[in-house]
C-alpha cells in the first residue's frame, strides 16, 4: 500500500476503541458449530453477522430459532457469500466492520474430501487466505481478532499420544492437507503482520445438531429408527477407529476464550479420552435397551453386530465407507487450554451419546426432523 493511502473501509479509531463494539462475523454459521457459537455470542451481548450460502433447499434450520424479523432490530444478520468469492468477502468485512471473525466455514467431511479434493483445497485452504486478506484489504489487520477452525485431522498418522500443540502434523486426507495450509497461513499472518489470529486445534465434537453423515449422528439416528421399527440395519465403515469425542457446545466456548487473551496463540481443545466407533455403537444401542454382540473379524466386511436378545443383525460393515487413508487414533490433551484459557469440557462421553440418542428418538417420532 502506498504511503498515505488508506485501505478500503479502514477505521479512524484505535484498535482498543474499535473493539469496544462487540461485533462478530461467523463463516459457517449454518453448521453445527456456527449455530452453538451464535447462541453463546448473542448471550454475551454480541451483534452476530453470518455468511450463508445460497442454496436451492433450506440451509438455515440450525439457526432458525435465533432469527428475528429484520424489522425488529435483529442481533443476528445474515449475508450471502462464499469462501471462494474474494470480492464478496471484502464487501462483507468492509460493511460489517467486525471486531471478531470466526472462520468455521469448510467442506468439513473427510471422506468427501477424497472425492472433491480440489474444491476442499480451495474452500478450506485458500478460503482461509482469502478471508485473512479481506481483513487486511479493509485496513483491519490490527483491529480484528481471527479464529481459525483447525482440526485434530492435522495429526493424522499417529506420531505420539496424547496429541498436543507440539505434536508434529501428518495429515491423511485432502481435507487434512487443506486445513494444514490454513493452519500455517494463520500462523504466518500472525507472525508477518502482527494479526491477532488463533488456530483452535479441535478434536471431534458432536451434538444432536451434527450433520447426519458423520459417524456419531449416523449411529444415533439409526439406533433411534431401529428402536422404533423404522429401519432394519445400520451400515458402517471402520469400527475400530478411535476418536476423542466432546460436545460442540463446550467447544464453541473455547473458541471465544481464545479471542479474549492478551496475545494470540494456538490451542488444542479435547477431552483427553479416546473411544472406538464400536463403543459408540454399543453405548447408543444400550440407551434403547439393546445389547450388541459382535461377530466376525476386526475391520472385515463380515463383521456384524447382533442383538444379543433376539439374534437379529443390526450392524453390518460396508466397505464403501472405508477411506483411502484412515486416521486410526485421535487422543488429545487439553492441558494448555485448561491452564491458559481456564477452559474445561463439561459433557462426558456417556452424556453425549445419551443426549444424541434421546434427541433422535424424539425426532424419529416427529415427521419434521432434520
Ligand atoms: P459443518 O459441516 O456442520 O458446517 C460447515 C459450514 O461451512 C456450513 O455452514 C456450510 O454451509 C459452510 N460452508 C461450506 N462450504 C462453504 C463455502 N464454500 N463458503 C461458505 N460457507 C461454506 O461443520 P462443523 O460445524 O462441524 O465444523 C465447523 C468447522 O470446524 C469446520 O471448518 C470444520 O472443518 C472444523 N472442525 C470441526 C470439528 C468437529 O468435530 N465438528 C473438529 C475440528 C474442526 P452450508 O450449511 O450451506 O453447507
Ligand atoms: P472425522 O469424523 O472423519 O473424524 O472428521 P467422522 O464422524 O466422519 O468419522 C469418524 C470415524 O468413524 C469412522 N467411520 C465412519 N465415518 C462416517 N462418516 N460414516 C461411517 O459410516 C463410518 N463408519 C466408520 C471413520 O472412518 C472415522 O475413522 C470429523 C469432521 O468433523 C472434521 O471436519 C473434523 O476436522 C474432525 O472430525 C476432527
Amino acid at each position: 500500500m502506498a504511503p498515505g493511502v488508506q485501505p478500503l473501509g479502514a477505521p479512524t479509531v484505535s484498535p482498543e476503541a474499535y473493539r469496544k463494539r462487540k461485533v462478530a462475523l461467523i463463516t459457517g454459521i449454518t453448521g453445527q458449530d456456527g449455530s452453538y457459537l451464535t447462541e453463546i455470542l448473542l448471550e454475551k451481548g454480541y451483534e452476530v453477522h453470518g455468511l450463508i450460502r445460497r442454496s436451492s433447499s433450506f440451509n438455515t434450520g440450525r439457526i432458525e430459532h435465533l432469527y428475528k424479523d429484520v424489522h425488529e432490530r435483529p442481533k443476528m444478520v445474515l449475508h450471502y457469500g462464499d469462501l471462494t468469492d474474494t470480492t464478496n468477502l471484502v464487501y462483507i468485512i468492509s460493511s460489517v466492520q467486525p471486531t471478531e471473525v470466526y472462520n468455521l466455514a469448510a467442506q468439513s467431511h473427510v471422506k468427501v474430501s477424497f472425492d472433491m479434493a480440489e474444491y476442499t483445497g480451495d474452500v478450506d485452504g485458500l478460503g482461509t487466505l482469502r478471508l485473512l486478506d479481506a481483513i487486511r484489504t479493509c485496513g483491519l489487520t490490527n483491529h480484528v481478532r481471527f479464529y481459525q477452525a483447525s482440526t485434530s485431522e492435522l495429526y493424522g498418522k499417529v506420531v505420539e499420544t496424547p496429541q498436543s500443540e507440539t505434536t508434529p502434523f501428518y495429515p491423511r486426507s485432502p481435507y487434512g492437507v487443506a486445513k494444514l495450509y490454513a493452519f500455517w497461513i494463520v500462523k504466518n499472518y500472525r507472525e508477518s503482520y502482527g494479526m491477532y489470529a488463533c488456530n483452535g486445534i479441535l478434536f471431534n465434537h458432536e451434538s444432536p445438531r451434527r450433520g447426519r453423515t458423520f459417524v456419531t449422528r449416523k449411529i444415533s439416528r439409526a439406533v433411534a429408527e431401529i428402536s422404533l421399527g423404522q429401519q432394519d440395519c445400520l451400515y458402517l465403515g471402520n469400527l475400530e477407529a478411535k476418536r476423542d469425542w466432546g460436545h460442540a457446545r463446550d467447544y464453541v466456548e473455547g473458541m471465544w476464550r481464545m479471542l479474549q487473551q492478551d496475545e494470540a496463540d494456538d490451542f488444542v481443545l479435547a477431552t483427553g479420552e479416546t473411544h472406538p466407533v464400536k463403543e459408540f455403537v454399543e453405548k447408543a444401542f444400550s440407551h434403547v435397551g439393546i445389547t450388541i454382540q459382535w461377530e466376525g473379524e476386526v475391520e472385515s466386511v463380515e463383521e456384524v453386530g447382533k442383538c444379543s436378545q433376539t439374534g437379529r443383525v443390526l450392524v453390518r460393515v460396508d466397505p464403501r465407507y472405508f477411506r483411502p487413508a484412515e486416521v486410526e487414533l485421535l487422543h488429545g490433551t487439553p492441558a494448555k487450554a485448561e491452564r491458559v484459557l481456564g477452559w474445561k469440557r463439561k459433557v462426558t462421553f456417556d452424556e453425549l451419546v445419551k443426549e444424541m440418542v434421546e434427541a433422535d428418538v424424539e425426532g424419529a417420532k416427529r415427521a419434521d426432523r432434520d
